[in-house]
């Protein structure tokens, strides 16, 4: 079992710590504020009075804060203690952050790994929770059977940002989703329907276009979007005008699902519409894909 600090007891930090426990790991913890640490330490966890005490514990220092600008004060007040150490930083953040946080790590002599949370707090350390990391291999090869106390550690790449890539681009799926569930149960409640009566029937269906993403992808990365026998952006742009208007016939305010008709549109109008929708991507490229 290998010794690990955990930086950091919010919802997600202590939940960490809980699993790390769990797994019989001898756990240091800090946090900003006293009092968030007693049930840790009731469970055998170390109390560390600063930053640098709990980094200086252990070779694995787990850091989970709500930003990048508190992490980066929270090491800078610990500069000395760092050479050494594995920091797998599980904050939120941009690959940008990531990258730059992890080039100073790596110059205080410490080795950086990112990690991006794909679960809520209580489902940390259950077989649904799973978290990318990237950054160095090495030091995330030999800490990785540790790290998957908190759920499976899927590795991304040695590119520090490639974590929070993954993390924000999966999160975009999730606010793509729940846009849809919220348009869908708005238009439900404004006819005097129930979200639950209707959830079922939601569920088959976004089911049956999740297993779309294969054909989709395959489009995309070869940059081939003919419909051959599919559903053409002319015909959807139609489609679109028609759950707009009916949205605000129902009483419903359509601005989530606007955009993509707009995006839709605006494909149809550069010449595209007897292509499938997957081309509407070559609109999102600011630099070129
Ligand atoms: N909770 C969730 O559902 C999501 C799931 C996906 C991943 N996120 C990310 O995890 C990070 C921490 O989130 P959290 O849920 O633990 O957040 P809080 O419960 O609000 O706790 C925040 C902790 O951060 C500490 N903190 C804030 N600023 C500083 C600072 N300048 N110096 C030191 N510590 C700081 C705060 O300390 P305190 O307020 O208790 O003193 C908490 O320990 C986050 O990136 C999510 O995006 C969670």
């Amino acid at each position: 079992m290998t010794t690990i600090s955990i930086l950091g007891l919010g919802a997600m930090g202590t939940a960490l710590a809980n699993a790390l426990l769990d797994a019989g790991h001898a756990v240091t913890v800090w946090n900003r504020t006293p009092g968030k640490d007693e049930a840790l330490v009731s469970r055998g966890a170390r109390r560390a009075q600063t930053p640098a005490e709990a980094i200086a514990a252990s070779e694995l220092v787990v850091i989970c804060l709500v930003d990048y600008a508190g992490v980066e004060t929270m090491l800078a007040s610990a500069e000395k203690e760092l050479s050494g150490r594995v920091v797998a930083n599980l904050t939120t953040g941009t690959p940008k952050q990531a990258r730059a946080l992890a080039a100073w790590v790596e110059a205080q002599g410490a080795a950086y790994v990112d990690g991006g949370i794909m679960a809520v707090p209580p489902m940390i350390g259950t077989p649904a929770s799973f978290i990318f990391y990237s950054g160095n291999q090495p030091a995330f090869e030999r800490h990785k059977a540790a790290l998957e106390a908190f759920g499976d550690a899927v590795y991304v790449g040695p590119d520090a940002g490639a974590a929070p890539l993954n993390d924000i681009a999966l999160l975009g799926i999730l606010d793509g989703i729940l846009s849809g569930y919220l348009h869908a149960a708005a238009l439900i409640r404004a006819s005097g329907g129930t979200a639950e009566g209707f959830t079922p029937l939601a569920r088959r269906w976004a089911e049956s276009m999740i297993s779309l993403f294969p054909d989709l992808a395959k489009q995309i990365d070869s940059g081939d979007y003919r419909a051959e026998g599919g559903s053409n952006l002319a015909m959807q742009a139609a489609a679109m005008d028609q759950m707009v208007e009916a949205a605000r016939d129902e009483g419903v305010d359509p601005v989530l699902i606007e955009p993509m008709r707009a995006l839709i549109h605006q494909r149809v109008a550069d010449g595209f519409g007897t292509d499938d929708s997957a081309g509407v991507i070559e609109l999102l490229f600011l630099n070129g894909r």
